[in-house]
């Protein structure tokens, strides 16, 4: 893997916070999520207050209560903290595109060649921490390094309120001295048979004989001394499902003129057709946006009988709601879009279609091709032809004003 920059982003006593935010008398106080002390469950987490006495996560209540009396015990409600978390994730794909969630409070994300939008990746950082304090009320503690082992542990590293950056080369140094147990993929019972090997710091466990670690784990022990190592190769896997897709296009000048805003229509129906097939779905669920100069907005929407992928399709149901609300309101437009949601598999309605969307199909199937070697714009339909007069073009693309969010 060429080298990579990582950032791994996690939200400091998490559902500690959130009840701080709600409930701001809790604040600079030990305080336990999970339920009242004389309950049979389990802490979820606790301030860093109530961890200086030792308390900590999956620790009976009963034995926190017993290590900190003074605590105050709260049963939780996972519905905020669902609801918190997605305001954390939508925050941080405004920094990158390439965003893994890795559970409710943490994430992934690759932010190589991101130095050019920011000074620096440390810069990118603290904006971040600076967004998720302002709008969530939450701190965030953050790791940057080449790969995701080393992001995680280094943001892990200086909580709370962290910023670590772990400079390429020095990611077997920054391991060397730490304890075993700070390892992700290092459980309780791994950390015990390490310990009995005498080994307690990732540095030991780094130059620990390959033939006596594949004795003890197998295969997986390898994987563990790589790891120790500060070597990752795994990538950053954005979440599988997209649930639309939309492109959309602010112009330089309002316009009324219809055959350059069905041309652009056009354009924007084959940029989402073509990662509509890319992603190997198919939608039933059809809608454009359209912005007038004074920033009014509407969006119209159509379901369509059966699921569709082709250009074609997507371009004449856009077609037909951008007439009827062109004809509607006749105002100068300044931005259009159009998208696809309901996305399916396809194939499950194939032999409801007729011969027509089958030569459709495989002539889309053809233009992708060529797309794929020779640029968006090698091949076009005669409408979209006409946009070469008003957009610049450039690596087989036009350049629109805003090359439009997939989601
Ligand atoms: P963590 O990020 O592991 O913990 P944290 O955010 O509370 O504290 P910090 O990151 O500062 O060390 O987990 C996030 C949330 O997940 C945590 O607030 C509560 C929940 N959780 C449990 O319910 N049970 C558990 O055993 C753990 C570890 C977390
Ligand atoms: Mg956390």
């Amino acid at each position: 893997m060429a080298q990579h920059t990582i950032m791994h982003v996690d939200l400091d006593a998490f559902f500690v916070s959130v009840e701080q935010v709600l409930n701001p008398e809790l604040k600079g106080k030990p305080v336990v999520v999970g339920g009242k002390p004389d309950h049979r469950g389990v802490v979820a987490t606790a301030s860093y207050e109530a961890r200086t006495f030792g308390v900590h996560s999956a620790m009976p209540l009963v034995t926190a209560a017993r290590l900190c009396p003074q605590a105050i015990f709260i049963e939780g409600n996972y519905r905020r903290y669902a609801e918190a978390s997605k305001k954390f994730m939508a925050i941080l794909a405004d920094f990158s595109p390439f965003l893994e969630p890795a559970g409710i409070d943490e994430a992934y994300l690759d932010v190589t060649g991101f130095e050019s939008l920011h000074g620096t990746i440390r810069n990118m950082a603290v904006k971040i921490k600076e967004r998720v304090k302002n709008e969530l009320g939450l701190v965030a503690s953050i790791g940057i390094a080449g790969n995701k082992i080393v992001a995680k542990v280094a943001s892990d590293h200086s909580k709370p309120d962290g910023l670590v950056e772990v400079p390429a080369g020095q990611e077997a140094a920054f391991f060397a001295p730490q304890a075993i147990g700070k390892l992700p993929g290092i459980g309780k019972k791994t950390e015990q048979v390490l310990h009995g090997l005498g080994i307690t710091t990732l540095g030991q466990l780094a130059n620990m004989p390959l033939s006596a670690l594949k004795d003890r784990f197998g295969i997986y022990g390898e994987y563990l001394r790589q790891l120790a190592r500060g070597i990752d190769d795994r990538e950053i896997r954005p979440p599988a499902e997209a649930r639309s897709i939309s492109r959309e296009t602010t112009f330089d000048r309002d316009s009324t003129d219809r055959e350059f805003l069905m041309a652009t229509l056009r354009y924007l129906a084959e940029r989402v057709g073509a990662d509509l097939r890319e992603n190997g779905r198919q939608a039933k669920c059809v809608a454009i946006k359209v912005r007038y100069g004074d920033f009014s907005t509407i969006t119209r929407q159509r379901t369509l009988p059966l699921s569709v992928d082709t250009d074609e399709a997507i371009f004449q149901t856009a077609a037909e709601l951008l007439r009827a609300a062109l004809a509607a309101d006749g105002r100068a437009v300044r931005l259009i879009g159009t998208g696809v949601s309901s996305l399916c598999e396809p194939g499950q309605q194939l032999a409801l279609l007729d011969m027509t969307d089958h030569r459709l199909e495989k002539l889309n199937r053809a233009i992708d091709r060529i797309r794929d070697r020779h640029g968006f714009t090698a091949i076009q339909t005669g409408r979209t032809l006409r946009l070469r007069d008003f957009f610049p073009e450039s690596a087989g693309e036009y350049n629109l004003t805003t090359p439009g969010l997939s989601r």
